[in-house]
């Protein structure tokens, strides 16, 4: 069903100052910056490589405010790991295989992810602590 990590989902509380971190201690290229309003952060995307279906990143995320889930993240866990994301060739196919095992999909249908992806998280309680996002990469 997986078919890479798409991304590592990193909280940080200055977007800018990570990206400064990240590309030039791992001398990675920032490909994309959005602002998602709908999932409540400011991010960047940093490219590491290439794979099927899509590439892989690292990604940066601020919160835009205190009671989004990132910004809840940040103020009970501090800086760090907030998701890893799979890359899946059909998000819809990926979450009606996966909600029929019993994981807790949070979202019913796919929402708009960076650079264009589809996108779903599944309920960290139900995958080890793990906030995992399935991701659908844009069709090139
Ligand atoms: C919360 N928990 C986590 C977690 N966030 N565990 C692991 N990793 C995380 N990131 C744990 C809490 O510690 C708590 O456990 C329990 O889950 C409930 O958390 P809560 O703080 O009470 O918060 P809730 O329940 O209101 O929300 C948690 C939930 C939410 C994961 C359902 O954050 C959510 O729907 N996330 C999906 C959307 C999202 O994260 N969007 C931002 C990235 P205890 O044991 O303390 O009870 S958007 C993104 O990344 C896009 C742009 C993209 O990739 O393209």
């Amino acid at each position: 069903m997986f078919m890479r990590i798409d991304h590592i989902g990193i909280a940080c509380h200055d977007l800018e100052e990570k990206i400064a971190f990240f590309s030039e201690t791992f001398e990675l290229t920032v490909v994309a910056r959005e602002v998602n309003e709908e999932q409540g952060v400011k991010e960047a995307m940093l490219h590491i490589a290439d794979g099927e279906g899509g590439g892989s990143y690292i990604q940066l995320l601020e919160p835009l405010s205190p009671d989004s889930p990132v910004g809840k993240f940040l103020a009970k866990r501090g800086e760090g790991v907030h998701h890893v994301a799979f890359g899946v060739a059909d998000v819809t196919e990926a979450i009606d295989r996966i909600a029929g095992k019993g994981v807790r999909v949070l979202d019913e249908r796919p929402r708009h992810g960076s650079m264009g992806s589809q996108i779903a998280f599944l309920h960290p309680k139900d995958v080890g602590g793990m906030l995992t996002e399935l991701v659908q990469a844009t069709r090139s």
